[in-house]
């Protein structure tokens, strides 16, 4: 089966080429871990095809540049696992389109999943190479061709030193126990949890280690946030926040908008994530944000970088509901209520409360 039929089978297709397919939500709480055949494809370009062996180049601010394949990571580090969620920076961008028009595809809730991630600490081969004074970003360049507004170039994106030498940003080889498939970034992809999907460049090709940052259009002319009041048009690069970290944020998976129920008592579940903080409370309401009732959580102590996924019964008496979902972190901060306050002419970090409408009879 080709990847596309897969995609088609399994996820939901936002585009076709490049492929964009995302998570149905009932999948996103099926599991705490996101098979890999479920997890959403967020890719700018074609799929490219590489060897087992297609190996990864080091180089830059450092003393012994090199290449190392994936038996030859695995033979010279030790390997290590991470369970954390990625997220694409777009994830949720359709509930602000329905404020007003962005650039991007429409995701609804889907453009996430949690995995287990095994490959080696990208610290560790750093420290290997030797890290020279003036090294301040490890910038990263995928084997595929990206398109970004009309200029071709090959996928590149970059990441501060700090975060780059924290123990859990990983050169990973396998997802959930199995070696990457190809449209997950086979054979090595970085990982960087809590971070934006965007900055984990599939398809490793090089790491560069570098004293600014990557100057590849994803990284300079993308995956920036701007005010509302900017257009694309008039939109200054170098003034825009550089998205990395991501925000709080929380979606109901079901039931799902539009869906008709049976009245009485109704389960309804999702996902919550936040960055550097724990989510500390999920609130639901059944009537559009007037009464709310504590979510129960599902917290799992020993992955801190992935979601938390909530559930709550609440009673439905017939007719319309509008449910809503919103989540608080560990130092009180709530996610914003409106998303017109956070629209941006991208679509990115699109966290206001989810409003879904339900029939019950
Ligand atoms: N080389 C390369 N890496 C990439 C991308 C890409 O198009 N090319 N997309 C990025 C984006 S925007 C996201 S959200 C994640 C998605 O990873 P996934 O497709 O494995 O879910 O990969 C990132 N890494
Ligand atoms: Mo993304």
């Amino acid at each position: 089966m080709t990847t596309l039929a897969r995609a088609e089978q399994n996820l939901i297709l936002r585009c076709s080429d490049p492929l964009n397919a995302e998570t149905p939500p009932d999948k996103l709480i099926a599991s705490f871990l996101t098979p890999q055949a479920d997890f959403y494809i967020r890719s700018h370009g074609p799929t490219p095809e590489l060897a087992d062996d297609h190996p990864v180049t080091l180089d830059g601010f450092i003393d012994h540049p090199r290449s190392y394949t994936v038996a030859e990571l695995q033979a010279a580090f030790q390997s290590r696992t991470v369970v954390a969620t990625m997220q694409c920076a777009g994830n949720r961008r359709a509930h602000l389109q329905g404020v007003g028009k962005t650039s991007g595809d429409p995701w609804d809730v889907g453009a996430i999943g949690n995995a287990e991630w095994t490959g080696v600490a990208l610290r560790d081969v750093l420290a290997a190479a030797g890290i020279q004074d003036g090294a301040l970003y490890v910038g990263t360049i995928g084997a595929d061709d990206v398109d970004v507004d009309g200029e071709t170039a090959p996928f590149g994106a970059s990441i501060p030193i700090a975060k780059a030498l924290e123990p859990d940003v990983l050169i990973a080889w396998a997802m959930n126990g199995k070696p990457l498939a190809p449209e997950h970034g086979a054979p090595l992809r970085l990982v960087v949890p809590g971070y934006a999907g965007v900055r984990s460049a599939k398809w490793l090709t090089r790491i560069e280690v570098r004293d600014c940052p990557s100057d590849a259009p994803i990284q300079a002319k993308d995956y920036k946030l701007f005010p509302s009041s900017v257009t694309k048009d008039e939109a200054d690069w170098d003034q825009g926040l550089t998205i990395e970290e991501m925000p709080l944020n929380a979606s109901i998976c079901s039931p799902v908008d539009g869906a008709h129920v049976d009245a009485g008592a109704c389960g309804i579940a999702g996902y919550a994530v936040a960055f550097g903080r724990a989510v500390s409370r999920v609130d639901v309401s059944v009537n559009g944000g007037t009464d709310w009732e504590q979510a129960e959580l599902t917290v799992n102590p020993d992955a801190p970088w992935s979601w938390t996924q909530w559930r709550v019964t609440a009673g439905l008496s017939p007719g319309l509901h509008v449910l809503v979902v919103r989540a608080v972190d560990g130092a009180g901060q709530m996610q914003p209520e409106r998303p017109e306050a956070i629209w941006n002419f991208a679509g990115y970090l699109s966290t206001a409360w989810h409003r879904i409408t339900v029939t019950a009879r």
